[in-house]
């Protein structure tokens, strides 16, 4: 796929997801502003110096702690998060035993059903790929894992409340019953509404400064590949309970400082 890019290329990660995400465009599964979202990721990447600060461990291993606490989790995908991260997002499904919904902001019925079988096809890639480290229960039972993940989104027979239009459609089965709502690039408005339904909502966000990053229950400042190599051999291992007391702010305000002392 991306085989004429050096790893040895000092930018290799970025070229690499530029790549997937402007072959992504060609096959169709991504909105008109993808390209523009990733864009503005990257900056605040930048700014942050390409890597996963001590506050975004924390985050990532609080995420980890309630995705396994969680009686009804979710992973949610959208365009961008399909095309960087299908077997990483499949993989940590698979682990956790939940569903994995295609609920995008930009909803057609192409797009959907376009981001549904680049699931299913990248399914059986990990289904036939060596199990991650850290899963000890053998070839057979990893098979049997990947295989049973739900792939949602199609039936939009549900509706997140107080939300208009097609960003309000989801699946009964998967966001609508959800408890634990794990959403890499999410829109503000959603995120808010789905905080408002009661449900805890954690987000990879590299904008400390935007609405989702603000609304969250659990912010991640961090790139969405990054965290995802940390999160699934989180979740292998076991982690503790969710912190009652945590501070999303201070996440934050930590994010922001990083990026001033990096630029001073
Ligand atoms: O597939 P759809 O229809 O759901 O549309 C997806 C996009 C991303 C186009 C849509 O959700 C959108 O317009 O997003 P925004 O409002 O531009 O927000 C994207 C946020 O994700 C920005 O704050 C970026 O900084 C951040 N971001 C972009 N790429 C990454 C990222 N954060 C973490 N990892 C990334 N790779």
């Amino acid at each position: 796929m991306a085989d004429d890019i050096p790893e040895s290329h000092p930018r290799y990660r970025s070229l690499l997801a530029r790549r997937l995400l402007t072959e992504a465009a060609a096959d169709g599964l991504l909105a008109e502003s993808a390209l523009i979202a990733h864009g503005r990721g990257e900056a605040f990447d930048y700014l942050l110096g390409e890597r996963t600060t001590a506050s975004a461990h924390r985050a990532i291993g609080e995420a980890t702690a309630r995705l396994l606490a969680a009686g009804s989790p979710v992973l949610s995908v959208n365009g961008n998060t399909v095309a960087l991260a299908a077997d990483q997002m499949l993989g940590c499904a698979a682990v956790l035993g939940c569903p994995i919904e295609v609920n995008i902001y930009y909803r057609t019925p192409e797009r959907m059903s376009a981001l549904l079988v680049r699931l299913a096809e990248r399914k059986l890639a990990v289904m036939r790929a060596d199990p991650p480290d850290g899963w000890a229960e053998g070839s057979e039972a990893w098979q049997a894992a990947v295989l049973a993940v739900p792939l949602l989104g199609d039936a939009a027979d549900g509706r997140i409340p107080g939300l208009d239009g097609p960003r309000a459609a989801c699946s009964r089965d998967g966001i609508m019953q959800a408890d634990v709502i794990f959403v890499p690039l999410e829109d503000g408005d959603r995120c808010e509404a789905l905080i408002a339904a009661g449900k805890q909502v954690l987000v990879v966000d590299l904008n400390p400064l935007s609405r989702t990053a603000r609304a969250a229950t659990v912010t991640i400042v961090d790139e969405l590949t990054r965290v995802l190599e940390e999160l699934l051999p989180l979740l292998l291992a076991g982690a503790g309970s969710p912190d009652m007391e945590w501070d999303n702010d201070a996440i934050l305000l930590d994010a922001l400082d990083e990026i001033r002392s990096g630029a001073a």
